[in-house]
């Protein structure tokens, strides 16, 4: 018996490779909760995009509330079972008129992750229709496996490694992922997708929340942290996370740098083993 999903959506995820959309919160909290983002970054001076889009759930409490929330956790236990944690967090934002795009791409590229069974969940902050960029993905390209990616460093791709798929998939029949703020999203770690640049009239922000079962492993020689968010882990192959309580606090703003960094040098390694033929 499912949590959350409908027997018709979770067959949709294994035959296609994504659900969309899924209703998880009132438009008032989650405006609460743009808020908050919003107002650290005019505090800071500095936005939440590349470069200092990772891992906010360890800097901030009202994220952290979002990665716990049944909303959302109910969905991703329908996908892949009552033993939860979460592997990567990115704050996906793209200013309105802005160049800012992701390159076609599959999640696992980099995430050294056996095996390759992580959900990611795209929570919605905002409104995010077609015209706004949100996510397009090629159904059914989950079952390709891992694909080769190259490198095509442009300051406007979001994705920090500018990761892009080198091989030809067919991209004839493509599908939106339009969310309202509130919603998310599901998408399979080898689906295939990108997203274009917003020509809407509003910022468009978006939390990727990637899980994974307890019993995933990372093959990467760097141990990672993860945090677990639901049930039990029997399995010992992550550091857990530190939850945060002050909003980021110097023990948050620590903890945090040593995450990235140790996630960092996971994705550096794995840049080495997936894109070494096809660099360009
Ligand atoms: O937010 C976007 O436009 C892309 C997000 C993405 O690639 C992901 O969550 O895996």
């Amino acid at each position: 018996m499912s949590k959350k999903l409908t027997p018709d959506q979770i067959a949709q995820y294994e035959r296609d490779g994504y659900v969309c959309p899924v209703d998880a919160f009132s438009a008032e909290r989650t405006r609460a909760w743009r808020d908050r983002l919003e107002t650290f970054e005019h505090a800071q001076g500095q936005k939440m995009t590349r470069g200092h889009n990772f891992k906010p759930h360890l800097l901030f409490p009202w994220v952290d509330e979002i990665v716990h929330a049944p909303e959302v956790l109910d969905a991703v236990e329908d996908l892949i079972g009552p033993d939860i944690r979460l592997f990567h967090l990115t704050v996906w934002p793209k200013d309105a008129g802005s160049g800012a795009y992701v390159s076609w791409h599959q999640d696992a590229t980099y995430f050294a992750l056996e095996p390759a069974c992580h959900v990611t969940a795209w929570v919605a902050l905002t409104d995010a229709p077609i015209e706004a960029g949100c996510m397009e993905v090629v159904p059914g390209s989950h079952k390709l496996g891992q694909l080769p990616h190259g490198e095509m460093q442009n300051p406007d791709n979001l994705l920090s490694r500018g990761q892009e798929l080198a091989v030809d998939v067919d991209r004839t029949r493509t599908a939106y992922m339009p969310v309202k703020a509130g919603q998310f999203s599901l998408h399979h770690t080898h689906l295939v997708h990108n997203s274009r640049p917003n020509r809407w009239h509003d910022r468009r922000i978006g939390l990727g929340i990637s899980y994974i079962p307890t019993w995933a492993r990372c093959t990467s020689p760097t141990r990672v942290t993860a945090m677990l968010v639901r049930g039990e882990d029997k399995h010992g192959h992550f550091d857990d996370e530190r939850r945060p309580v002050e909003e980021a606090g110097p023990q948050e703003r620590a903890f945090h740098a040593e995450a990235v960094a140790r996630f960092r040098a996971m994705n550096a390694g794995e840049t080495e083993n997936k894109t070494a033929v096809v660099k360009r």
